[in-house]
C-alpha cells in the first residue's frame, strides 16, 4: 500500500516540478546575461495565466528575487503577446533562472561583470574564421581548423574591368581578406562600411581593444588583435586598387556561387570586375581611416600609415574623374563574357559615399579641398548606416576628431551632433511602443535581409549619443538591443552561433554546412528575421511569416539566417563598447 501510494505520487510531484521548473522557450531575455547594476528584463510570450515570477539561484534553487508580470502587451510585427519581467533592482552575481509558476524556467543567465564578454570576443574572432588564403589552424581555430582556401594569387582582370595597361585576362594577386558572408567571394562596397565600423570601433575605444586577446596567430605581436584583424583585410583591400589611375575593382569573385563545399574545394576561375564609384570612394574613406589609427605605429608598420593615405588620395581623384560609375551587374552580363551572378552590391547613390571618403580624409589631412562635400552631406538627414549608406560613418568621424580639426566647420559639426542625440532620444520615445522594449522594431522596416544589423547599428548611434553627451540612459538603452540580438526577441533565437544556450545551429555559411562538425563556426551573427523571405522560391518554408518572426534556422535560409561581414562588424563595436563601457557608467 505504502510502495502504491508513492509510486502514484510520482508522475504528480514530476508534473509539478516540471511545470514549475522546466525550461521554456517562452521566456526570452538576453541568455547571457545582465551586469549587476544594469537594467534586468525579460519577457514572457503566449498567454498562459501567470502573474507571479521568481528568480532563482540555479545551484542552491534559493529564491533571491519576487514580483509579479507587467500587464499584457500585445506586438506591433507579429500576433505575440508579450509580459514584461523586471528584476533590475537584483543586484546579486551568480547564476540564476527566472521560474514562472504555470510556464516553466528560463535558461540560465549570469549576473555580474564582464557579462557580454564572451559575444565581444567571439564576435571578433568571427572575422578570424572568414580568413581567405591562410589556413585555420588547430591552436587558434579548434575543431574548425581548416586548410586555406582561395589563394586569389592569380586572379583574372574580367573584361569589364579591362584597361589599357591591364587588358582583359591579365593576371593580378588579390590575395587574403575575408569572404564577405556564408559565400566566397569578396566585395569592396561591403568590405567598407565593415572596415568602417571596426576601425571607428577601434577608434572609440582604444585603451579596451589595446589589451582584447581573441588568441589569432598574431597575438604575440604588438599591435592590439583587433587592428591585426583589420589589418588582414585591409591588406587585401590595397590589392584591388589599380596603381595605375587609383580605380578600384569592385569585387574578386568567382563567376557564379560556389556550391556548399569548404573553402577552396572549388578551383573556378577568380576575376575582378569593374570598377566602380561607391567601391573607389568607400576604399578612399577607409584607407584614410587606417592611415590615421595606424600612424602610431610607425616601427610595427614601416610605412604602412603613408601608403593607405596616398592610396586614399589616388582613389579620391579616381571618384572626380568617374563620379557616376554605378555597379550594374545586369549591364555588364549584356555586354561581358563570363557572365557574373554573384552579390551585386550595386549601389546607385553616391552622394553618401563622397561625404564619408571626405570626412575621413578630412579628419587624416585637415585638407580644404574636402569641405565642400562635407558641408553638402552634413545638411542631408542621417539614418543608420547600412552598405548602400554610409553617411553616417562621416558624422561619426567628424564628432570623434571635431577637436583636432580646423575651426571653419566647427557649427555645422557641432549640429552634427545635435542630432545624432535628437535621433537617440526618437529611439528611446520609441521603444515603448514595442512588445519587448527593445530600441528594434521602431517600426516594421527594421526587419529586413540583415535586420540584426540594423538592431546593431542603432545600437552604435546610442553609444555615439552617449560619447558626446555622458549621459548613461543612452547605453542602458543601446543595451535593449544587444539584448534583442542575445535572445530577448520574439523568436527566441540568441542570433550569434556558438553564445548562450538557444543559438543559431545552420547558418547560410558554406564552412558550417561542408565541414561535418555538428556546432556551426562560432562568434557569426545571422542576418534575422525578414519578411521578404527572398528565398523562399527555393526550398525554405518560414514557419511564420509575421516581421519579426520571419525567421528560419536552416541553411537553406539566405534571407534570414545567412552570415555577413558587415553584420558582424556592428555587433563587435556595440557588444565591445558596452563591456568598454560598464565600469565607467557604473554597471
Ligand atoms: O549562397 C548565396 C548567398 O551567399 C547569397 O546571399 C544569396 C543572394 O545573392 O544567394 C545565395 O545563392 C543562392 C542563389 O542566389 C540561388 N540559388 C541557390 C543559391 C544557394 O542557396
Ligand atoms: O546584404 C545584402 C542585402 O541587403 C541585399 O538585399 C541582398 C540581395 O542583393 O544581398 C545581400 O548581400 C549578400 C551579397 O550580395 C552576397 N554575399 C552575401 C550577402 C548577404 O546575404
Amino acid at each position: 500500500m505504502k510502495f502504491r501510494i508513492s509510486f502514484l505520487f510520482i508522475p504528480l510531484i514530476l508534473m509539478i516540478w516540471t511545470t514549475l521548473y522546466a525550461q521554456t522557450d517562452l521566456i526570452k531575455l538576453n541568455q547571457l546575461g545582465f551586469y549587476n547594476k544594469a537594467p534586468k528584463f525579460a519577457f514572457i510570450t503566449g498567454t498562459l495565466p501567470a502573474s507571479q515570477f521568481y528568480i532563482v539561484s540555479k545551484l542552491g534553487k534559493d529564491t533571491v528575487f519576487r514580483s509579479t508580470l507587467g500587464p499584457v502587451s500585445k506586438s506591433a510585427y507579429s500576433e505575440t503577446q508579450t509580459r514584461m519581467v523586471d528584476f533590475s533592482t537584483l543586484q546579486q552575481s551568480g547564476i540564476f533562472v527566472l521560474v514562472v509558476p504555470g510556464i516553466g524556467s528560463s535558461y540560465p543567465f549570469t549576473i555580474g561583470k564582464n557579462v557580454n564578454q564572451h559575444a565581444a570576443i567571439a564576435t571578433l574572432k568571427g572575422f578570424y574564421y572568414q580568413r581567405v588564403s591562410m589556413p585555420l589552424d588547430l591552436q587558434y581555430a579548434g575543431k574548425w581548423n581548416r586548410p586555406a582556401g582561395h589563394p586569389d594569387t592569380r586572379v583574372l582582370i574580367h573584361p569589364s574591368a579591362a584597361s589599357a595597361q591591364r587588358p582583359a585576362g591579365t593576371v593580378i594577386a588579390s590575395p587574403g581578406g575575408w569572404y564577405d558572408a556564408g559565400d566566397y567571394n569578396k566585395y569592396i562596397v561591403n568590405s567598407g562600411i565593415t572596415m568602417g565600423t571596426l576601425l571607428s570601433a577601434y577608434e572609440d575605444f582604444p585603451h579596451y581593444f589595446d589589451t582584447l586577446k581573441t588568441n589569432i596567430p598574431e597575438s604575440g605581436n604588438r599591435l592590439p588583435d583587433q587592428l591585426d584583424e583589420v589589418l588582414y583585410n585591409l591588406r587585401w583591400m590595397l590589392t584591388m586598387q589599380d596603381p595605375n589611375d587609383g580605380g578600384v575593382y569592385n569585387k574578386c569573385t568567382n563567376a557564379a556561387f560556389d556550391g556548399m563545399v569548404m573553402p577552396g574545394v572549388t578551383k573556378a576561375p577568380r576575376f575582378v570586375v569593374q570598377k566602380g564609384t561607391a567601391a573607389t570612394l568607400g576604399f578612399a574613406a577607409v584607407a584614410a581611416q587606417a592611415a590615421r589609427i595606424l600612424k602610431k605605429y610607425p616601427t610595427e608598420l614601416p610605412g604602412l600609415s603613408d601608403s593607405c593615405l596616398k592610396a586614399s588620395t589616388m582613389a579620391w581623384e579616381w571618384a572626380l574623374k568617374n563620379p557616376n560609375m554605378e555597379y550594374n551587374q545586369t549591364l555588364i552580363n549584356s555586354k561581358y563574357k563570363p557572365q557574373i551572378s554573384t552579390g551585386g552590391y550595386g549601389d546607385k547613390a553616391f552622394s553618401d559615399e563622397w561625404f564619408w571618403a571626405a570626412s575621413e580624409l578630412y579628419c587624416s589631412t585637415g585638407d580644404k579641398r574636402y569641405e565642400t562635400n562635407i558641408k553638402d552631406g552634413l545638411q542631408k538627414r542621417i539614418t543608420v548606416p547600412s552598405w548602400a549608406n554610409v553617411s553616417a560613418l562621416g558624422w561619426y568621424s567628424l564628432l570623434r576628431n571635431k577637436t583636432a580639426l580646423p575651426p571653419l566647420l566647427k557649427e555645422q559639426i557641432d549640429s552634427a551632433g545635435l542630432e545624432i542625440i535628437r535621433i537617440a532620444d526618437k529611439f528611446i520615445e520609441n521603444e515603448r511602443l514595442n512588445a519587448f522594449k527593445t530600441v528594434m522594431g521602431q517600426s516594421a522596416r527594421d526587419f529586413n535581409w540583415g535586420g540584426n544589423s540594423v538592431a546593431a547599428n542603432q545600437g552604435i548611434l546610442l553609444i555615439n549619443a552617449y560619447l558626446l553627451t555622458h549621459n548613461k540612459k543612452y547605453v542602458d538603452h543601446a543595451l535593449t538591443n544587444l539584448d534583442y540580438i542575445l535572445g530577448r526577441n520574439a523568436t527566441g533565437y540568441c542570433f550569434v552561433t556558438g553564445i548562450g544556450s538557444k543559438s543559431v545551429k545552420h547558418p547560410h555559411h558554406r564552412q558550417s554546412v561542408a565541414d561535418k562538425i555538428a556546432d556551426p563556426v562560432p562568434g557569426l551573427m545571422s542576418g534575422g528575421p525578414n519578411p521578404g523571405m527572398q528565398d523562399v522560391k527555393t526550398v525554405c518554408t518560414y514557419p511564420e511569416k509575421a516581421p519579426e518572426l520571419a525567421y528560419i534556422d536552416r541553411d537553406c535560409s539566405y534571407a534570414s539566417n545567412e552570415i555577413a561581414i558587415n553584420w558582424n562588424a556592428p555587433i563587435v563595436y556595440l557588444s565591445n563598447a558596452i563591456e568598454a563601457l560598464q565600469s565607467e557608467i557604473g554597471y
